[in-house]
């Protein structure tokens, strides 16, 4: 039986960034005086980097790729996947035939789990994640710059907000995501 923190998930989506007094950003631009918000709602969504990508030495470039782009980590975690997480992360390629061999990849070695926040972050993890298929994924994506077989494709991020609710219920606890504001958070958000 999987421990499924469902608590966790349902704060996976419209985090209100509770930045509080501490989180005040005084910075300056020019004519503009600027405040960290304690309003800004973002999203979380779960993305995981496979063994090949540990093995390859390819974390930190993929932490910074997600850093550049403005998205705000909010919890990591490093670890050998157990064959009922594996599972549960994969319930619905189950009865595919590559399951077998991407369940023993995943369980191969230990591999790099992450929550990332920000708005949209569903959608802009996958297009920094890039295709399924490191072959047909574009040049500057994660698995077009970085894999070449589908079984070997580096990463995982969560398809959808709800997928992403339910991913970061299967890895992580509710209280390990930690709240807090990037003090540029109100340079990367417009509103
Ligand atoms: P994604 O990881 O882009 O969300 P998916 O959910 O369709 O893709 O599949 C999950 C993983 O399973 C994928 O990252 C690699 C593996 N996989 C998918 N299709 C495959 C196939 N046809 N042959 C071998 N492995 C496959
Ligand atoms: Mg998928």
């Amino acid at each position: 039986m999987v421990q499924s923190f469902t608590s966790a998930a349902q704060s996976a989506r419209t985090i209100t960034n509770s930045a509080g007094s501490r989180g005040e950003f005084h910075g300056q631009l020019p004519g503009k005086r600027l405040q960290a918000r304690s309003e800004i709602p973002l999203d979380r969504t779960f993305v995981m980097i496979k063994p090949d990508g540990v093995q390859r030495g390819l974390v930190g470039e993929i932490v910074s790729r997600f850093e550049a782009k403005g998205l705000k980590l909010v919890a990591a975690r490093f670890e050998k996947l157990t064959e009922v997480r594996v599972t549960e992360q994969y319930q619905e390629h189950l009865a595919k035939p590559f399951f077998p061999s991407l369940k023993n990849y995943i369980m191969s070695g230990p591999c790099f789990l992450m929550v990332w926040e920000g708005r949209n972050v569903v959608a802009i993890a996958r297009t920094l994640i890039g295709a399924t298929n490191p072959q047909e994924a574009a040049p500057g994506t994660i698995r077009g710059d970085f894999g070449i077989d589908i079984g070997r494709n580096v990463i995982h991020g969560s398809d959808s907000p709800q997928s992403a609710s339910r991913e970061i219920g299967i890895h992580f606890q509710q209280n390990e995501p930690v709240t807090y504001a990037l003090i540029d958070e109100s340079i990367i958000y417009e509103y």
